[in-house]
């Protein structure tokens, strides 16, 4: 189970936002419709109640189409719906502490920006990484300043696990991304936010089929 999981952590990652795409359901079955086969439930306003409303929801459609389903910030709510992952930022539960709450098998995530946190999470036994912000990205306001694709380069230089780049990317420079060395790339309003999400996901799944991504040192 565990290495059947993580082999599955490359392409693309959709993360649903409650206010694009129609709601985290709507917009989780149009990026699934198509071809999209991980994704992540991500809420910042929603209380625990309708966090675990939602991820339950997609936990019955992420199985229906043999999805991952990664829950953002708590790994208390990942575990209660059987998700496949979390993902945690830097201000989040520690990697080592979740994985001991955890155990072996979930999938675990961090978003990084630098080598060096990029480096401590991989020690620390993250299964993925999430780096960026790559471009301006008005999703996340507090994302901070972008870091680009060459500081992403930089990070698949010194870790083994996934890399998937994060923040602001789009149909038009998601290829830059992939030249530096992306596993995967994660994308919001791009997708949810277009006329037709299901359409753009499969234009981006198209795109990534021409990157083939580089082999993992593990
Ligand atoms: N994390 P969009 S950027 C959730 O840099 C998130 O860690 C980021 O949304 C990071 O694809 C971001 O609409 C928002 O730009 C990504």
């Amino acid at each position: 189970m565990r290495s059947d999981r993580r082999g599955r952590l490359k392409g693309l990652y959709v993360i649903t936002d409650p206010r694009l795409g129609g709601g985290h359901i709507q917009g989780a079955r149009a990026a699934l419709q198509g071809g999209a086969r991980i994704i992540q439930l991500r809420d910042k306003e929603a209380t625990t109640r309708q966090l675990i409303e939602y991820a339950h929801a997609l936990r019955t459609l992420t199985r229906e189409y043999n999805a991952l389903l990664i829950i953002n910030d708590r790994l208390d709510v990942a575990l209660a719906v059987e998700a496949d992952g979390v993902h945690l930022g830097q201000d989040d539960m520690p990697v080592l502490l979740a994985r001991r709450v955890a155990g072996e098998e979930l999938i675990i995530g961090v978003s990084a920006e630098t080598v060096d946190e990029a480096i401590r999470a991989e020690v620390e036994g993250a299964d993925y990484l999430g780096v960026g912000p790559m471009f301006t990205t008005a999703t996340k306001p507090d994302a901070g300043m972008p870091i680009g694709p060459e500081r992403l380069r930089e990070i698949k230089q010194h870790v083994s696990i996934p890399v998937f780049g994060i923040g602001g990317i789009t149909l038009g420079n998601a290829a830059q991304v992939l030249q530096a060395g992306a596993d995967g790339l994660c994308v919001i309003s791009a997708i949810l936010d277009a006329p037709n999400p299901m359409e753009t996901t499969q234009q981006f799944i198209t795109l990534l089929s021409m990157h083939p991504h580089t082999p993992h040192r593990k």
